[in-house]
């Protein structure tokens, strides 16, 4: 077991439909700490940037529109295998695929509009939280 940070993404499907709070309470009440927190609304650039591995993909403009219609809450999380914790209460990529309970399950329509982000990697939330909290001391 190792001792991680990860980048999760409440996307703006969700915070429009106020779902910020009921996905704030799954994260704590997992045992996942919040370690920093941010509500932003991203610019197109911000999203191409942050979603630049996708960029080959056909959704990459669907993606980035979707990305940018409306604010989102970034945040840092932290506690033992942060990373796969996360994935796992997130659920699959497709909502419909999702296990029962899983925040996606929950509150993600499509795979498109699937309610939150997570890094899939310690090298991708290294690169992920350094983008979204530049120099934020983290201890
Ligand atoms: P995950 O977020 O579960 O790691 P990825 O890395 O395959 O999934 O996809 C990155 C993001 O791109 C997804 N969160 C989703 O919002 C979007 N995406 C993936 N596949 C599609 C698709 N077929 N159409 C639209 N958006 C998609």
């Amino acid at each position: 077991m190792a001792f991680e940070r990860t980048l999760f993404i409440i996307k703006p499907d969700a915070v429009e439909q106020r779902h910020v709070g009921e996905i704030l309470a799954a994260i704590e009440t997992s045992g996942l700490v919040l370690r920093a927190l941010r509500m932003m609304h991203l610019t197109r650039g911000q999203a191409e940037a942050f979603y630049a591995v996708h960029r080959a993909r056909p959704f990459f403009d669907e993606l980035v529109r979707f990305m940018t219609r409306g604010p989102v809450v970034v945040g840092v999380l932290e506690g033992d295998d942060a990373i796969a914790r996360w994935r796992t209460l997130m659920g699959a990529t497709d909502p419909a695929k999702a296990a029962e309970g899983t925040v996606r399950r929950r509150f993600g329509r499509d795979v498109g509009e699937n309610a939150v982000h997570g890094s899939d990697s310690p090298e991708t939330a290294r690169t992920e939280v350094a983008f979204f909290f530049p120099g934020y001391e983290l201890g």
